[in-house]
């Protein structure tokens, strides 16, 4: 074996010696190595523009993953962190979704609102104390995560599930859940159906490039059921074959069903089956590698959830500042120096409340069962209420 490997370097040695580039046989050809080399120099920079990213370039390789649209599996190059690039545009840039009333949906003068638009809004008023200075990119499902590798956004906030491969495979982090979910499905109340166990044959309409297609896969073939799937990228397009007659069912997160039926002819003659098939925990991405970034856009999360654990709101932080509890007085930057240990200013909690909300707030202003969607809080509460929402300290 050994020998046959040396034998081999030896041989190639041999080859490579046998050409000389000044030999008159390749002369011609070094030539044209040298004209290209020197002309390939100067064209590089007219052809070759920086992207207009954090200083990112893609690198590497594309890969396919079950449910996932093909996307570069390396983290981009960061030559600058994502907050320095944020200050100089000033502006933060969030991916969200092309209109899910309650989460992200713009109004008709395109000013979005929505928990996950909060999340971005929040971002925003941490780093520069004013959380207009947000912007949306509405994404499908499909495109959202090449959208982050990219730089085309500086964070996605969009009711983007939390698992292993996205978190690991993908070069993007996970810095929290702004919103416990699970799969659910909506029948025609007129089929007469009380359980998924009876969708035996069944055609399902759901969005391409979601969990939901791989959750629906592992449900019938784990009950030995079987389906088609009809599925669009567009969520509207979903919605409207639904609506339509052209499936059964319409399976998506269960905050998606309370949304998109308002989207129907008449929600009144649908109703969603009692079975939540899988954990959805929704939350914000950031980029893999820019750890304060990532640091940035999970405290001010936190923030909101710590907020309405303290009892602080919009309306009494000012009031608030002058407490004297501890937590509340270093949540709102009077005490300790939070927000200099981010790289934001230590006031940022107190311009997240003050112009976002706390948590329970955005909550109720978004889903809450005062809205159209008339979503309970549910898993969503705070951990003390009997809920999952819990902030680790700020100390
Ligand atoms: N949470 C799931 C599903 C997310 C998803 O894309 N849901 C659809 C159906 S609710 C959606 O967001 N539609 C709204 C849109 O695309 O604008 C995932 O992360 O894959």
């Amino acid at each position: 074996m050994s020998g046959s490997a040396a034998g081999g370097k030896i041989g190639l040695l041999t080859a490579l010696e046998g050409i000389n580039l000044m030999n008159s046989r390749f002369l011609p050809i070094s030539l044209a190595l040298l004209v290209g080399l020197v002309v390939g120099f100067f064209l590089y920079p007219i052809f070759v523009t920086p992207a207009d990213v954090t200083g990112d370039q893609p690198t590497e390789a594309i890969t396919s993953i079950e449910g996932e649209p093909a996307v570069s599996v390396l983290p981009v190059v960061q030559n600058r962190s994502t907050l320095d690039h944020v200050r100089e545009k000033g502006f933060v840039r969030c991916g969200v979704s092309q209109g899910l009333p309650g989460f992200s949906n713009p109004n008709d003068s395109g000013n979005w609102s929505g928990i996950d638009v909060d999340v971005c809004r929040a971002v925003a008023a941490a780093i520069f104390g004013d959380a207009r200075k947000a912007k949306f990119t509405p994404l499908s499902a499909k495109e959202r995560f090449t959208a982050l590798q990219s730089g085309e956004i500086d964070v996605l906030t969009r009711n983007t599930t939390w698992s292993l491969t996205r978190d690991t495979a993908l070069g993007l982090d996970f810095v929290g859940i702004n919103y416990y979910d699970g799969q659910g499905f909506m029948v025609r109340k007129e089929l007469g159906i009380k359980s998924v166990m009876e969708l035996d044959g069944a055609v399902i309409c759901t969005n391409t490039g979601t969990t939901t297609e791989l959750n629906v896969a592992d449900f019938f073939r784990s009950n030995g059921l079987t389906y088609s799937i009809v599925a669009f990228e567009k969520s509207d397009e979903v919605v409207a074959a639904y609506d339509a007659g052209r499936c059964d069912a319409f399976t998506t997160d269960m905050s998606g069903l309370y949304s998109e039926r308002l989207k129907l002819a008449n929600m009144n003659d649908h109703m969603v089956l009692p079975e939540v098939i899988s954990k959805e925990p929704l939350g914000p991405v950031v980029r893999q590698g820019d750890d304060q970034w990532a640091d940035i856009v999970r405290w001010s999360l936190f923030a909101m959830i710590e907020a309405e654990e303290l009892g602080v709101t919009s309306d009494n932080a000012d009031d608030m500042r002058g407490s004297t509890n501890p937590a509340i007085r270093r949540l709102l930057g009077v005490e300790g120096a939070f927000g200099q240990n981010l790289g934001i200013p230590n006031t940022w909690a107190y311009a997240i409340v003050t112009q976002v909300g706390n948590y329970g707030q955005s909550f109720e202003r978004g889903v809450g069962v005062n809205t159209p969607l008339g979503i309970p809080r549910g898993l969503n509460q705070l951990w003390k209420d009997g809920g999952l929402q819990y902030s680790p300290p700020i100390r």
